[in-house]
């Protein structure tokens, strides 16, 4: 069952107000906090749906709880607010991590988590725009979610809006030409609405990225596209923050964040067979004791 029993559920914009006004290590504890219960609530989802990629959920985690505690301009209360600031997972297998990450703040109910994968539920196994409020386009077709966040990132400009666009990516998805493209585009069009983030664990399916299709160096190739680099631990909620301050070149911004695919359960962390494998009973009960 996922655990409903913490008070900050549906009054995001109270805890939000808490977190903004927070400074470092009080504003961390708080993001810890949500960031280990989206992760509790992941693999309880995992495990009821026998399927789902729990490295990659675990290592996007602490940037998705960033993201939406602190970071992006939105309303869980009106989704489709016109100013909102737009939010594409381009890593869409690891939606259990967003959909939690979306219920905790309020976009639709924890009750739903439980219907993961289930026949009907609007929570499918990759995010659907139509089906579930807060996913502002369909990804799970690796490539494809930052040509569409170019195209957000166009639009708002060519309406003189003031959302941005955040679009995240796994580092393994960084092989899909696509995503070269968009980046020359982006810079071409001097993005500066624009951010992506990549999710750098280092894994993909099946092996490690540098044995499979090396992208080292990784920010010196986007520095190159044209885009203002910035390279952080992805589980350091300050460094992240700090990555996220707009861009100081008129370029659009990059952040590399360097992550461990599994982080927080000791037997799942950089180990490759955890890209989707699903936990037996008692590695749900260890993990959750790891996460409480
Ligand atoms: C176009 C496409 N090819 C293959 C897949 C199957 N697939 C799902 S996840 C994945 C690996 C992705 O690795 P990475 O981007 O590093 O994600 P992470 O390690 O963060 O989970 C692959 C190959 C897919 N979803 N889309």
């Amino acid at each position: 069952m996922i655990d409903k029993d913490v008070p900050q559920i549906g009054r995001w914009s109270e805890w939000r107000e808490r977190i903004d006004a927070a400074q470092d290590a009080d504003r961390d504890a708080l993001l810890h906090e949500r960031a280990q219960w989206t992760r509790r609530a992941t693999i309880t989802m995992i495990d009821k749906a026998k399927a789902g990629h729990i490295g990659g959920d675990f290592s996007v985690t602490d940037i998705l709880t960033v993201l939406f505690n602190h970071v992006l301009r939105i309303d869980p209360g009106n989704p489709d607010w016109a100013e909102r600031d737009r939010f594409i997972l381009s890593k869409g297998h690891c939606a259990a991590a967003l959909y939690s990450t979306l219920a905790w703040c309020g976009f639709f109910s924890p009750d739903e988590l439980e219907t993961f994968m289930a026949p009907l539920s609007a929570l499918n196994g990759h995010p659907n725009r139509r089906k579930v409020p807060g996913v502002e386009t369909n990804t799970g077709p690796l490539g494809h979610g930052l040509p569409v966040g170019v195209g957000a990132a166009i639009a708002a400009r060519l309406a003189n809006g003031p959302e941005r666009v955040f679009v995240v990516l796994g580092d393994g998805e960084m092989q899909e030409g696509s995503n070269w493209e968009a980046l020359m585009s982006a810079a071409h069009y001097q993005l500066d609405n624009l951010f992506i983030t990549i999710d750098r664990n280092r894994l993909q399916q099946g092996a490690r990225t540098e044995d499979t299709n090396g992208l080292d160096p990784l920010p010196e190739k986007l520095a190159a596209f044209g885009w203002e680099v910035r390279e952080v631990d992805g589980h350091d909620y300050g460094a992240l923050i700090e990555a996220y301050q707009p861009s100081t070149s008129g370029k659009p911004v990059a952040v590399v964040a360097n992550t461990i695919k599994g982080k927080g359960v000791s037997f799942i962390e950089d180990r490759v067979e955890w890209h989707h494998k699903v936990p037996t009973a008692e590695q749900v009960e260890l993990a959750l004791k790891e996460l409480s």
